[in-house]
């Protein structure tokens, strides 16, 4: 079955001449089973809101922060119109584990798969959701999802199929971390020489809600801050978990932080973790969960304690020195009052350097028996240190030495019509020098900014060995979430030291690692990942902590871009493709 659309759009040229485009496309709607569209009408714009009790500047969709969220079923295509109602910058949106088969320039990544979406234009996303999973979208230009551009997708299975686990009921929980300070304020720092670091966060949110300068468990006399006078309304009132004694509730737990790594837990109940990013794990119990920025997970929890007592959920940070305080929720049982306050404290976070505590986690993540495996082999390896380094004054982080600065023109176009001037057109280094000692701070003259991609060889296997290192300070070495777009990757393994071929090779899991689209690299480790390049498109590969990849942290891959047949003029009328599509038009 097929349906005619017809869209005629105003495109603002660079040259601020207006063009009319008119374009036809081909709207199919699938005809299997039970798969159908979700259409959605979005606006993009600013709005006041109070997500820790503070009222602050918040970038919302249709007057909403977090944004809405978006449900659908496995093989439906969901359709989103998003208008930019912000007038002074462009936008564009991620949907974040999407892979995006088939439909590349839907994956809302500024100047690799699309054009911003300029103040006034409408952009309509259209991909199909492959695969049912706990997923999420944010901004991908600029530091737009630190300003509060996200919310969650969940994706269902189809009808006739089911989870290979049961639940009696659900609930989404969508991790972030909220600044006072304004994100142009923060992105100004970060620019700047010498460079003004963010800090941390003021609070940490679930669901877009938190509280700052009080907290909802001061009762137990520990922070210094006082009780929350809060009537349960406010913008900023922790949303409550209600649930029946005796049952299985699922929570989707997704972690959209601009910079903390969290931990999670719920007083008195453990939790089963079953998926990570949409893929299903070998199921295993936690007291406590890490999660990274990026990630997403699956936890069951079963309601067999007091069903008199309220019990405390809570997230702190990790990885680095806490200067927040937890964030907190109420999980609640039918038909006991939520408003009697847990009785005992909030479940402790553990010590945010205990490391050994968050490798354990990891290294507990298997795939589930039956899930696909990974190719014995690889055709290519890719070896990218992560350093920290001075460009010119300016603090940077580089890969292999360069320094991510996205070109005006999205890769997806140029590359598709070979426009050699719209980025550095030598591929960058496929590994670093090897008596580069990742212990010691680095003096590293050589480093670069660049824009330079790898182009990998369709349907070949590449793996990524992500090498740490230590920062420019002394004994300093970060947590750095890596998230690959298009594609998902088999963890194969997480090491001390750098890596060593001869020892490290033999120690990769390939009988069952796990699939995920993020994955983190410890301070001073390694860790090795292994992909198939079979998703023609340029797809950004980057750290997910938003001020690091505001500094350079992510480097460009593109497969196959020759067999896509043709990419909407819409995602790629800016830049030298615009240039090029203009004069095709007057043509
Ligand atoms: C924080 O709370 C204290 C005492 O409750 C109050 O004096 C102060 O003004 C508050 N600060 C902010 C920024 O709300
Ligand atoms: C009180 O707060 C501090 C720091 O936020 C934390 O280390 C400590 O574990 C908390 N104590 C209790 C009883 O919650
Ligand atoms: C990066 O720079 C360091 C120090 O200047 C050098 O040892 C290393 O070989 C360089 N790596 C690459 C891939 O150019
Ligand atoms: C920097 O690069 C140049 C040219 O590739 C090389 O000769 C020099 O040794 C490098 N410097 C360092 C410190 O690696
Ligand atoms: C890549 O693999 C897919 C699936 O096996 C196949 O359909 C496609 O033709 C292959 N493409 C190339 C360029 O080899
Ligand atoms: C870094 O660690 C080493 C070894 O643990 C120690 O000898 C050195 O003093 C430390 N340096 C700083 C600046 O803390
Ligand atoms: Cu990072």
């Amino acid at each position: 079955m097929g349906t005619k659309t017809t869209c005629r759009r105003l495109i603002r040229a660079p040259a601020s001449q207006m063009l009319m485009v008119a374009c036809i496309f081909m709207l199919l709607v699938e005809s299997s089973a039970g798969s159908k569209a979700r259409h959605f009408k979005w606006d993009v714009e600013y709005v006041f809101w109070s997500p820790d009790c503070v009222e602050n500047v918040v970038m919302g969709i249709n007057g909403q922060f977090p944004g809405p969220t978006i449900r659908a079923k496995a093989g439906d295509t969901v359709v989103i119109d998003l208008t930019n109602k912000l007038h002074t910058e462009g936008v564009v949106i991620h949907w974040h584990g999407i892979r995006q088969f088939g439909s590349p320039w839907a994956d809302g990544t500024a100047s690799i798969s699309q054009c911003v979406i300029n103040p006034g234009e409408t952009f309509t996303y259209r991909f199909k959701v492959d695969k049912a999973g706990t997923y999420f979208y944010h901004g991908h230009y600029g530091m737009q999802r630190s300003a509060g551009l996200y919310g969650s997708l969940v994706v269902d299975v189809e009808d006739g199929k089911k989870e290979p686990f049961h639940y009696d009921g659900e609930f989404n929980l969508l991790l972030s971390d909220w600044w006072h300070e304004s994100v142009h304020h923060q992105e100004v720092g970060l620019s700047s020489n010498p460079l003004r670091w963010i800090g941390e966060p003021q609070t940490l949110l679930i669901n877009g809600r938190g509280q700052y300068n009080c907290s909802v468990a001061a009762h137990h006399g520990n922070s210094s801050s006082s009780q929350c006078q809060l009537r349960g309304s406010e913008q900023c009132a922790p949303e409550i978990l209600h649930v029946l004694p005796n049952k299985i509730y699922r929570l989707r737990i997704a972690s959209t932080t601009a910079l903390a790594s969290l931990n999670l837990a719920i007083g008195n109940h453990k939790m089963v973790v079953v998926e990570a990013d949409g893929n299903y794990v070998t199921p295993f119990a936690v007291d406590d969960l890490d999660i990274y920025s990026g990630e997403s997970y699956s936890v069951l929890i079963t309601t067999n304690q007091d069903p008199s007592n309220n019990y405390w959920l809570s997230v702190g940070v990790r990885g680095r020195e806490p200067k927040t305080p937890q964030g907190l929720s109420v999980l609640n049982y039918r038909p006991n009052s939520a408003s009697k306050l847990p009785a005992s404290s909030p479940p402790t976070t553990p010590a945010w350097n205990d490391y050994a505590h968050s490798k354990s986690f990891s290294n507990k993540i298997l795939a589930l028996m039956g899930s696909p495996k990974p190719p014995k082999n690889y055709d290519r390896r890719i070896t990218l240190l992560n350093s920290q380094n001075k460009i010119n004054g300016y603090t940077k982080w580089a890969i292999n030495n360069v320094s991510l600065t996205l070109p005006p023109t999205p890769y997806l176009g140029s590359i598709k019509y070979g426009l050699r001037h719209a980025f550095q057109q030598n591929s960058p280094p496929e590994s670093f020098s090897n008596d580069y000692d990742v212990m010691k701070p680095p003096v590293n003259p050589n480093t670069t900014t660049g824009n330079g991609v790898y182009i990998l060889a369709m349907n070949t296997t590449v793996d990524i060995i992500l090498q740490n290192a230590n920062a420019l300070t002394a004994n300093v070495s970060e947590i750095h979430p890596w998230h690959l777009h298009g594609h998902d990757f088999w963890v194969l393994g997480y090491g001390e030291g750098k890596f060593d071929p001869k020892k490290d090779e033999k120690k990769l899991n390939l009988k069952n690692p796990p699939l995920r689209n993020t994955a983190v690299i410890f301070p001073y480790g390694w860790t090795a990942l292994r992909f198939v390049a079979d998703n023609p498109g340029a797809w950004a590969f980057h750290c997910h902590i938003e001020p690091h990849l505001h500094m350079g942290m992510g480097v460009v891959f593109a497969e196959g871009i020759q067999h896509l047949t043709k990419i909407p003029q819409e995602a790629i009328a800016c830049g030298l493709t615009g240039k090029m599509l203009m004069t095709a038009n007057h043509n």
